[in-house]
């Protein structure tokens, strides 16, 4: 499969129908150029503080496990574009500024970016300057007096958003929270099939404390003893199609709770991780890519990427 600009990009998506069940096969293919000369990398020395890989074999993405300059300059070449969902909706609105602001330091820098901001107040979406390549689209919601319609229609909205407008135009693309600031690099490091993050809450407890949806009514159902980690709602991404069938999957999943009268523990965060449980992450970020301003840096977090702010609930929530 040629991705829509990608020229040298050749993906192979191998796709089997196998007794109903569709499997996928994927080989990119990683060109480096032959100039480039970089630290001699090693496999007996390196972080021995975190785990950077998974047990199915992900990688966990954690400062000093990859040479970004090398990343960089194998995706360079391949023209890759990055779209970005972001839901701005009510009060929420103030948290943009920031967000596209810190975005245009950090996110992506060098390549095709295209954020979509869905939001009820399009008015009110500041004017930020985008370097080269990068773009900003607006797209109008209905405001929504229930929280729970705002989370809900979350994974719908980018559903048909990579249905309607994206396929053959961008490669891959990442859902993130509005209330939040980027403070180091978020870049071709955390490129993948499909991307989850690892909620910096919980990230050295026993899944037993994980607070997964817990009532085997619910579509979002996870175990005793199930769960690999506890990923968070407020970032994750991958390629188009993976990132497609995920939030197909956790919209059905969503709608048909509601029907029966039953929403999750976390609303589309739990739908995550029950999706992420069966469909295992092909990368992971560490809690570098998700942290929280409140909380202190743990000492093997050396740098904090993306960090979710401290909001004042009281006064940005619409009926809490
Ligand atoms: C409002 C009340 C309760 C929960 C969520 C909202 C809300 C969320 C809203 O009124 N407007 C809105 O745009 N959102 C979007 O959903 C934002 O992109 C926000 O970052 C995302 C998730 O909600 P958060 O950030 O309040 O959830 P936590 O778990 O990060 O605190
Ligand atoms: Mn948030």
């Amino acid at each position: 499969m040629q991705l829509s600009n990608g020229k040298t990009l050749t993906l192979i998506l191998l796709s089997a129908l196998l007794l109903g069940s569709e499997v996928h096969i994927e080989s990119h293919h990683l060109v480096a150029p032959d100039s480039l000369q970089y630290k001699q990398p090693s496999i007996v020395s390196g972080r021995t503080d975190v785990v950077a890989v998974t047990p199915w074999l992900a990688p966990v993405v954690w400062e000093g496990t990859f040479n970004p300059v090398l990343l960089d300059s194998i995706y360079k070449p391949q023209n890759i574009s990055i779209a970005v969902t972001v839901f701005a909706v009510g009060k929420y609105v103030m948290f943009l500024k920031d967000f596209l602001e810190t975005a245009e330091q950090h996110f992506f820098i060098g390549f095709n970016v295209h954020v979509y901001v869905f939001t009820d107040q399009p008015t009110k979406v500041p004017q930020v300057k985008m370097a080269a390549g990068r773009q900003l689209t607006v797209c109008s919601v209905p405001s929504s007096k229930r929280w729970q319609e705002i989370s809900a229609r979350r994974m719908e909205l980018i559903q048909t958003l990579i249905e309607e407008k994206l396929q053959n135009r961008n490669d891959f693309i990442f859902c993130l929270d509005v209330d939040s600031k980027f403070h180091g690099r978020w870049g071709t490091e955390s490129l993948s099939g499909l991307v989850a993050v690892i909620h910096p809450g919980y990230y050295r407890d026993d899944r037993s404390r994980f607070p997964y949806e817990r009532r085997p009514e619910s579509r979002a159902y996870v175990g005793p003893g199930q769960g690999d980690f506890y990923y968070c709602g407020g970032a994750f991404g991958g390629l188009l199609q993976e990132v497609h069938q995920l939030a197909k999957t956790c919209r059905s999943n969503f709608e048909a709770d509601a029907k029966e009268g039953i929403e999750a523990a976390w609303q589309e965060e739990s739908h995550l991780n029950r999706y992420m449980w069966i469909n295992k992450p092909s990368k992971v970020l560490s809690p570098e890519y998700l942290w929280q301003d409140f909380k202190p840096r743990n000492p093997e977090v050396y740098i904090v990427r993306f960090s979710g702010v401290v909001k004042n609930y009281a006064e940005i929530r619409p009926n809490v």
